[in-house]
């Protein structure tokens, strides 16, 4: 019977070895989500797939010492202050095994400002000159926009030399958003009868076509369009009016007039909390274009408020 009882242990260990292990996996949070100029901030590293005790390891990217390591899964900045930009790395290692996480904290000047477009003109506009890396296979673009138009405008322009409606958001009339990809469009149907502000992200993936569309945090039906595209590189992001050419080609009829804030754009997708920190001005992935990273130009007039 004694005999019987060991083997079954033996076989529950031999089992149990090789089972396969539950995958361990970090992620970095902050607190605040969105970080204030001389408050405190806490990043936190939480591991999933690992009850043990871990010790964790923060390192921050270009210095070459580690900024802690011990038990703590807390890094704090008692007073944050810009010398705290960059990127954070946590290195997690348990029993189960080691995870990473990377979290971007960057230039927060612009947070929580919004670009005031005052009037129609077919001048006044919101500039940068995009040179990515690489073309782009996936992107994802976000933005919050307050205005009483009913008429068609832009909201989101990038073009290239080759295709000036290569990313647009554009909004016809109330109601809908037109997604435009290297030309092509798609609509969204939303709601549009009252003048409140609206948060939409779109986000595109060459490999499925496929079309991620969320208006105040809610996803909406994918749809897609354009599989296989590549987006060009070398672009011109306008805000506030529509190239019909490369960094121009103007129309004052589609020129955005009112609020637009919380503008990123990533060369990733997005998840449904990614939409919502991004709509809360932290989005914990760094975005290639961000109200807190790009260098911006301001041509004619637009105005820029807390
Ligand atoms: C930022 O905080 C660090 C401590 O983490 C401090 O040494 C430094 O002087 C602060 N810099 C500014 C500009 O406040
Ligand atoms: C684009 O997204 C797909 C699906 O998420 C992924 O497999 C692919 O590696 C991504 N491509 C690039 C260039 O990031
Ligand atoms: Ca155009």
């Amino acid at each position: 019977m004694g005999q019987l009882w060991l083997c079954l242990l033996a076989l529950a260990a031999l089992f149990g070895l090789a089972a396969p292990q539950a995958e361990v996996t970090a992620q970095i949070q902050a607190d605040p989500l969105a970080p204030t100029l001389y408050h405190q901030l806490m990043l936190f590293c939480k591991v999933t797939g690992d009850p043990g005790p871990q010790i964790f390891l923060w390192q921050k990217e270009g210095s070459r010492n580690p900024l802690q390591k011990g038990p703590n899964n807390i890094l704090l900045f008692p007073s944050f202050n810009k010398t705290h930009l960059g990127t954070y790395t946590c290195t997690a290692t348990g029993s189960l095994g080691t995870a990473v996480a990377t979290y971007s904290l960057w230039v927060n000047d612009l947070l929580h400002k919004v670009f005031v477009f005052p009037q129609e003109t077919k001048v006044s506009h919101v500039l940068v000159r995009a040179k990515l890396e690489q073309p782009l296979q996936n992107f994802t673009v976000c933005l919050q926009s307050y205005t009483d138009l009913t008429r068609p405008y832009s909201l989101f322009s990038y073009a290239t030399k080759a295709q000036d409606n290569e990313i647009l958001l554009f909004k016809p009339k109330p109601g809908e958003y037109r997604f435009y990809v290297g030309g092509k469009f798609i609509t969204f149907s939303v709601p549009g009868s009252t003048v409140e502000s609206e948060h939409v992200c779109a986000s595109w993936e060459s490999a499925t076509g496929i079309v991620r569309f969320w208006f105040n945090e809610k996803p909406w039906p994918r749809k897609g369009l354009q599989r296989g595209y590549t987006v060009g590189a070398e672009g011109v992001i306008v805000l506030g009016q529509e190239q019909d050419a490369f960094g121009g080609g103007f129309d004052a009829q589609q020129s955005f007039v009112g609020e637009i804030s919380s503008v990123y754009m990533w060369d990733t997708g997005i998840s449904t909390s990614g939409v919502r920190m991004a709509m809360h001005n932290s989005p914990h992935k760094a975005p290639i274009f961000g109200w807190r990273n790009f260098p911006y130009e301001i041509v004619g007039e637009v105005y820029l408020k807390p």
